[in-house]
């Protein structure tokens, strides 16, 4: 790896030995892995502080526009690492440390993730400021600092087990306090009119408060000397009211007040693509929201004169509807404190304002009761109906006497507040997350909206970053292609195709397998501990990590691993190419289904690894607790990347980036952007399968389809079937499974039948395929050498140009 950035190795060793000593009073022979960890983190911060130092001057000096992303989810995993890899010297600190006697793989294994995100929604948002640090763009992350991030998965007895995530234990050594930046955040009361040299102002009264203060987390830029922030808000009971109230003998309301704070960052809520509509995540959501937004309309104040000039300066992008209320606290910001007037407001905040939607889930869609919101935000609500009115009366305008635009678009609707409308409303640009996502929010979900402005609407394929998930998580690939095409591809991913070359050449494809072949046995190695399972690094690798949905189809997955097994048991010519099959997937902790296709997965395992009669042709993997850390050593192990979502549901993914970046093929429907994954490597170096979106939507629109023929009519599927009930994977309780059964009989919403005869040809496909040991090692390096349009920072250049209105800027240190 190139070093951009100076490194003082003997420098380092003997901070390292100080910080030791001064954190722990303790000789660095005698310091524990984790007091080596949090010494090394603090000298590196070292290095960093300068670099975020010298940047926030230079955005200062040339009055920068900056993009705020608010975000209630940011799945950042680990940080130190990382923040190696972007320093650039990542192999410098391992040599150190070595010459130090310690491991710097083992350092980092110190170190819990920042698991403040569910899924793809979160981790996307932190590949995005890896991105826009690297690229020189001015950013600020926006979310909470929750005192418990996504919960940590055990399984016991094959159920999945939920454990708290304590990731503050140990202390955060990146995070910097900022208690000088705090605000004050309101909830409840009710508002009054007091009438000012003729101007009517709206006060609220009588309500709690919180002080949001905020915890900066730098975000390194790739050689760049870049440092942007990561701001994330924690809450404290406001203490000069509480000592006021204990005055008055308001001890009740002190504590009250207390108990509020602590409450609303607490806790992530562990839902993915699901909406659960409780009043403490609507507290969470204004909490975090208020306090970034006053910050950033303060900070524009330091520097701007007349707050008109706000859209040049800022850009708030809400990342999906969760955060949504910045439209509305804006407009009470611009009006309430800045005294501006209505017409005037929202001119500016319509200008200001940007949205990305990431799921066509109806049941992710956030509706708050017009009680629960008004109660909680009565200002904001009033602020709310107030849009409503006046877009309603653009509605009726533009379409006369049509009452179904009103029912389909109002923001206030059968006593709800719509907060995908009010982001619409109050938005420049509203965009979808690849190429199929946003022609179906264009033609069927948002089709109205689109009409009435479609200038509004865009596109923006997701992506990953390429320092933490190749260069990062593999290593042995990451300077294999150096090697061939120097490491420019770190910031141009889009290089890789120079790799196209190489595809055909026997000697190079042999160095390419031969990685994957190490990679599969680390990961073997990491099962055989976690899991206690032998896995044969011979056998294909066919992967499944994500989070766990029914319309992710985990369920069609392992229902194809119990029919292949029939088949072994039953017929005697069936062969298959030995294949381990890889599950990783948390479920929310009240999504019942989910977990009980956990369960049934892991049922399956116990029966399938311990039959020895099938010598060990199928093994049945479900790794425990899967995070952005294994993660990474995962994608690296894959050789075939099991991507099959119902046809139109999944937004995207990103997952199915990070697997063909590390050579995998992907399984898939064409689905989000597998089909621009397809696209890039051609049809031939990926096995698709299924329904195709528009063929779903079709279904769906006349009534969906009737399971039960293909039950009836295809004896292979009924059997399967029947083993769900029939006691074969759940002898103590064959009812266990019935759940599963009857929603696939009578329902099977998510297509699971219906295309499960087009998934056993597409495993057979693989199967064929991967027997083929030159064109399968071809095809692996295809979709490699493919993958650079899918780097976040092509997403971020997008974004930066067509959205923001960004310019670069570049940091030198003195
Ligand atoms: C996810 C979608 O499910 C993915 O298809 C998509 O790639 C990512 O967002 C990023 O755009 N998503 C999520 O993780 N959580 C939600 N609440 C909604 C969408």
């Amino acid at each position: 790896m190139k070093k951009l950035i100076d490194f003082d190795k003997e420098g380092f060793k003997k901070e390292v030995i100080t910080n030791v000593k001064t954190l722990y009073r303790r000789p660095i022979e005698e310091a524990t892995p984790q007091q080596v960890f949090q010494a090394v983190s603090y000298a590196v911060k070292d290095d960093i502080i300068d670099r975020w130092i010298a940047t926030h001057k230079e955005y200062e000096k040339k009055n920068v526009k900056t993009v705020y992303y608010l975000s209630m989810e940011f799945l950042m995993g680990r940080a130190l690492g990382n923040n190696l890899i972007n320093l650039t010297y990542y192999d410098a600190v391992k040599e150190a440390l070595d010459e130090l006697g310690f491991d710097l793989n083992l350092i980092e294994d110190q170190e819990p993730d920042a698991a403040l995100g569910n899924g793809g929604l979160g981790r996307l948002a932190a590949c995005f400021l890896d991105s826009l640090a690297t690229l020189g763009y001015p950013a600020y992350g926006c979310g909470i600092r929750y005192r418990y991030g996504m919960f940590k998965q055990a399984i016991k007895d094959g159920y999945q087990i939920e454990l708290p995530d304590d990731w503050l234990k140990d202390g955060n050594p990146f995070e910097i306090k900022r208690p000088e930046y705090a605000v004050e955040v309101k909830f409840g009361g009710y508002v009054r009119v007091e009438n000012r040299d003729g101007r009517n102002y709206f006060i609220q009264d009588g309500y709690q408060t919180v002080r949001a203060v905020p915890y900066d987390v730098p975000v390194v830029g790739y050689g760049n000397n870049v440092v942007n922030t990561l701001r994330i808000w924690d809450a404290e009971a406001d203490q000069e009211f509480c000592l006021d109230s204990f005055d008055k003998g308001e001890y009740e309301k002190a504590v009250e007040q207390q108990n509020l704070a602590k409450t609303i960052v607490e806790v992530l809520y562990p839902n993915d693509n699901h909406y659960a509509g409780k009043e403490l995540r609507l507290r969470q959501q204004y909490f975090f929201i208020s306090a970034s937004v006053q910050r950033a309309i303060l900070k524009f104040k330091e520097k701007n004169s007349d707050i008109h000039n706000l859209p040049d300066k800022v850009t708030f992008q809400m990342n999906d509807t969760h955060p949504t209320v910045a439209v509305a606290e804006l407009m009470r910001i611009l009006m309430d404190e800045e005294g501006l007037e209505w017409d005037d407001a929202w001119d500016i905040t319509t200008r200001t304002c940007a949205y990305t939607n990431h799921t066509i889930m109806a049941e992710a869609l956030e509706k708050w009761p017009i009680e629960l919101f008004s109660r909680l935000l009565p200002r904001i609500y009033q602020i709310v109906e107030e849009i409503n009115r006046r877009f309603v009366l653009k509605i009726q305008s533009m379409y006369p006497g049509n009452q179904d635009k009103v029912k389909n678009m109002a923001i206030l609707y059968d006593g709800q507040v719509k907060m995908a409308h009010l982001a619409i409303a109050g938005s420049y640009s509203v965009n979808g997350v690849a190429a199929l996502h946003t022609k179906i929010l264009e033609e069927r979900e948002l089709k109205d909206f689109y009409e009435m402005r479609p200038e509004q609407f865009n596109n923006k394929t997701n992506g990953i970053t390429q320092r933490r998930f190749l260069l990062h998580g593999n290593p042995l690939l990451a300077s294999w292609i150096t090697d061939k095409i120097g490491d420019e591809w770190i910031v141009k991913l889009s290089n890789l195709k120079k790799l196209k070359v190489y595809a055909t050449d026997e000697k190079y494809q042999q160095e390419f397998m031969n990685i994957k072949y190490q990679n599969k046995i680390r990961l073997a190695n990491y099962i055989k501990e976690h899991n206690g399972v032998d896995v044969d690094p011979r056998s294909i690798f066919d992967v499944q990590v994500k989070r766990l949905h029914e319309y992710k189809r985990q369920l069609l997955n392992i229902l194809h691993v119990m029919y292949q097994y029939n088949e072994l048991k039953t017929n005697p010519s069936y062969d298959m190419y030995p294949t381990t099959y890889i599950f990783g997937a948390k479920a929310s902790a009240g999504y019942k289904r989910a977990k009980l296709i956990i369960k049934l997965i892991n049922s399956v395992a116990d029966v399938i690894n311990n039959d020895a009669s099938i010598k060990g042709k199928i093994k049945v993997v479900f790794i425990e607790n899967y995070r952005v850390s294994n993660a990474e050593l995962i994608f690296a192990a894959a050789d075939v990347s099991e991507q099959i979502s119902t046809a139109s549901r999944e937004a995207s993914g990103t997952g199915n980036m990070k697997f063909m970046l590390n050579g995998a093929v992907t399984l898939g429907t064409m689905d989000g952007a597998n089909v621009e994954i397809v696209e890039e490597v051609g049809e031939e170096n990926a096995v698709i399968f299924g329904l195709r979106a528009e063929e779903v939507m079709k279904y769906e629109r006349e009534g969906g389809y009737n399971p039960k023929d293909i039950y009836n009519n295809d004896a292979a599927v009924r059997t399967v079937l029947t083993q769900l009930i029939n006691g074969m994977y759940s002898s103590d309780d064959p009812d266990r499974f019935r759940d599963l059964y009857d929603s696939l009989i009578n329902e099977d919403v998510y297509f699971i039948l219906k295309d499960f005869a087009s998934y056993v040809e597409a495993h057979r496909k693989i199967d064929t395929l991967y027997r083929d040991e030159k064109n399968w090692a071809k095809m692996v390096m295809l979709n490699t050498a493919c993958a650079g349009k899918f780097s976040s920072d092509r997403t971020i250049e997008e974004y930066a140009k067509e959205i923001w209105n960004l310019k670069k800027v570049k940091v030198t240190l003195d």
